[in-house]
C-alpha cells in the first residue's frame, strides 16, 4: 500500500520554549569517552537534539499544565485519581485502574500475580523492562511475533503481528495450564515500533480464549498503534481513533501502560484489567511497591495531566502530525541511502547498524558504537537498541544475539520540528559517508540487571 506522505504542519503554536546548544566536536568527544561511549550517561546538557528517547520527554499542553495546578495531594482519595480511573475506563474500556509510577511498575505487579515460576510468557518480541519483570519472577519468555518482525528490509505492513501457528504450537507443546498469559505489545518496540493489526488481536483472542488462557497488552503505544490501523487495515478509515483503542482493548484481559509515551507526560503508569480477582491482588502488592491504590506513585497532579493526555492523543490531527513527522525523517534518511529498519514505525527510526557498519562483528557492538559515534559527529543522542540492550540468556550466560541490531532516533511529542528531523538526517547522512571510522567496543563494566542503562565501554 502506498502511504500518504503529506507531511502536515505542527497542529499547535510554541508557548514555551528551551535553548538549546551545541558544544564542540571536541567537548563531545571528551564528554563521550568519559560516559564510557553509553549515550545513557551523557548530560543532557551537553546534547543538541535529544532522540535518546520519546519515554517521558514528551511537551505537555497548556491544557495539561493547567491541570497540574489543581492537583489533590491527599494521600487517598485524590480527585484527580477518579479523574484518571474515569478517562481510563472509557478510552481503554477496562473495569480496573491500578495506578503506577511508570510502566515498568505495572509490569513488577503483573508479573508477580499472573506468573507461576516456570510457567511461558509468549509475546510479539521481548521488551527489556517487561521481559526481566517476567523472569525476575521465574516466567520463560518466548518470542511468538511473526518472522518478518526480525528482518529488517522486509517492508510489510503489520510487521508487529503475533504469528499465530507459532503461538499455537507453543500452547500444543506446553499445555495451555503451563502458559501464564500472552503478553500482546501494540506497537512493537524493539521491531521498529511495528503496528499490530486488530484482525491478529481478534485471532489472538479467539485462539487464547479456547484454552483459557488471558491476554495482557503492552499498551505504551496504543494510539500509534491505531493510527496505523485507521490508515492501513480495511474497515476503519472512517472510525475515530479513540473508537479504533477502545475497540483494541476490547480483545485484551488488561494491560501495563507506560503513560510516558502515549499518554504524553513525563512520568506515569498503570496496570488495568476486569478480574475482580487479580484487581484485589494488584492492589495488595501496589502498597509494597508504589503507594496507596489511589495514587500508585504519582502525584495528584500528574495523575491528572495524564488523564487530560490521554484525551489529547486521541486526538486525529495530533497523531497524524506524530506518526508522519517520524516518518519524514525515515523518508530523508532512505533518500539518503542509509539502511534503516523498514517500514518506518510510529515513535522511531531505526538505524540499521549492521549495514551501517558492516566492517564490525555484533559482539563489537556496531549500534552502541554508532550511536556514540552520532553524538560525536553532531550533538545529536540516539539509542542503542541492538546486542546490549538485549542482554544475557538467564540460564546460559551468553549474549542474546538479536538478528536486528540497531540505533534508535526516538522522536519526542510535540518538542521537535521538522527543521530538526532535517538536521538529524544530514547528520546521520554526514557520518554515514565515512561510516569505515566507527570503532568496535568492548564492556569494561557490565551490569547484570539491564545493562544498556549504566554499562561501560571502550575502543577495542
Ligand atoms: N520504554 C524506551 O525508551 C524507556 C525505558 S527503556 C530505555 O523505549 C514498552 C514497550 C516500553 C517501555 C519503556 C516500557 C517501560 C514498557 N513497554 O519506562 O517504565 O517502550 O515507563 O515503561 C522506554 P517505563
Amino acid at each position: 500500500m502506498a502511504l500518504n506522505n503529506n507531511y502536515p504542519a505542527e497542529p499547535f503554536r510554541i508557548k514555551s520554549v528551551e535553548t538549546v546548544k551545541m558544544i564542540s566536536r571536541e567537548v563531545r568527544e571528551e564528554v563521550i569517552k568519559k560516559a564510557g561511549y553509553n549515550t545513557f550517561l551523557l548530560n543532557s546538557e551537553d546534547v543538541y537534539i535529544d532522540l535518546l528517547t520519546d519515554s517521558g520527554t514528551n511537551a505537555m499542553s497548556d491544557k495539561q499544565w493547567a491541570g497540574m495546578m489543581v492537583g489533590d495531594e491527599a494521600y487517598a482519595g485524590s480527585k484527580n485519581f477518579y479523574h484518571l480511573e474515569a478517562t481510563v475506563q472509557e478510552i481503554f474500556g477496562f473495569k480496573h485502574l491500578v495506578p503506577t509510577h511508570q510502566g515498568r511498575g505495572a509490569e513488577n505487579i503483573l508479573s508477580q500475580i499472573a506468573i507461576k515460576p516456570g510457567q511461558y510468557v509468549p509475546g510479539n518480541m521481548y521488551f527489556t523492562t517487561t521481559r526481566y519483570h517476567q523472569e525476575r519472577n521465574g516466567g520463560i519468555f518466548c518470542d511468538i511475533i511473526r518472522d518478518e518482525a526480525h528482518d529488517a528490509k522486509l517492508n510489510v505492513p503489520f510487521k508487529g503481528n503475533i504469528d499465530l501457528n507459532k503461538l499455537e504450537n507453543l500452547i500444543k507443546e506446553k499445555g495451555a495450564e503451563n502458559i501464564a498469559y500472552v503478553c500482546l505489545a501494540i506497537t512493537v518496540n524493539l521491531a521498529g515500533g511495528q503496528p499490530v493489526s486488530m484482525q491478529n488481536m481478534r485471532e489472538v483472542r479467539e485462539l487464547t480464549k479456547k484454552h483459557g488462557i488471558k491476554v495482557f497488552y503492552d499498551a505504551t503505544r496504543c494510539v500509534e498503534n491505531a493510527y496505523f490501523i485507521k490508515e492501513q487495515e480495511k474497515g476503519f478509515e472512517n472510525k475515530t481513533i479513540q473508537e479504533i483503542v477502545t475497540e483494541q482493548f476490547s480483545y485484551a484481559d488488561g494491560c501495563t501502560m507506560s503513560g510516558k509515551k502515549d499518554g504524553i507526560v513525563n512520568i506515569g503508569g498503570f496496570l488495568c484489567m476486569n478480574d475482580e480477582e487479580l484487581f484485589l491482588k494488584a492492589k495488595e502488592m501496589v502498597v509494597v511497591y508504589e503507594g496507596m491504590p489511589s495514587y500508585g506513585g504519582m502525584a495528584g497532579r500528574d495523575m491528572e495531566a495524564l488523564a487530560i493526555g490521554l484525551r489529547e492523543s486521541c486526538q486525529f490531527e495530533y497523531i497524524e502530525h506524530r506518526i508522519k513527522q517520524v516518518r519524514y525523517l525515515g523518508d530523508r534518511l532512505r533518500e539518503y541511502g542509509v539502511p534503516l529498519v523498514e517500514p518506518t514505525g510510529g515513535h522511531a527510526v531505526f538505524l540499521d547498524a549492521r549495514e551501517f557498519c558492516p566492517h564490525l562483528t555484533q559482539d563489537q557492538f556496531p549500534a552502541q558504537s554508532l550511536a556514540a559515534d552520532l553524538y560525536i559527529e553532531s550533538g545529536v543522542r540516539s539509542m542503542e537498541r541492538g546486542i546490549v540492550s538485549a542482554g544475557r540468556d538467564k540460564t546460559t550466560g551468553k549474549n542474546h544475539a538479536p538478528k536486528l541490531e540497531t540505533v534508535r532516533l526516538t522522536i519526542p511529542r510535540r518538542v521537535y520540528t521538522y527543521s530538526h528531523m532535517d538536521l538529524v538526517a544530514d547528520s546521520v547522512y554526514k557520518l554515514y559517508k565515512h561510516k569505515e571510522s566507527i570503532k568496535g567496543l568492548k564492556f569494561v563494566y557490565e551490569p547484570k540487571q539491564l545493562r544498556f542503562f549504566t554499562a561501560r565501554f571502550e575502543h577495542i
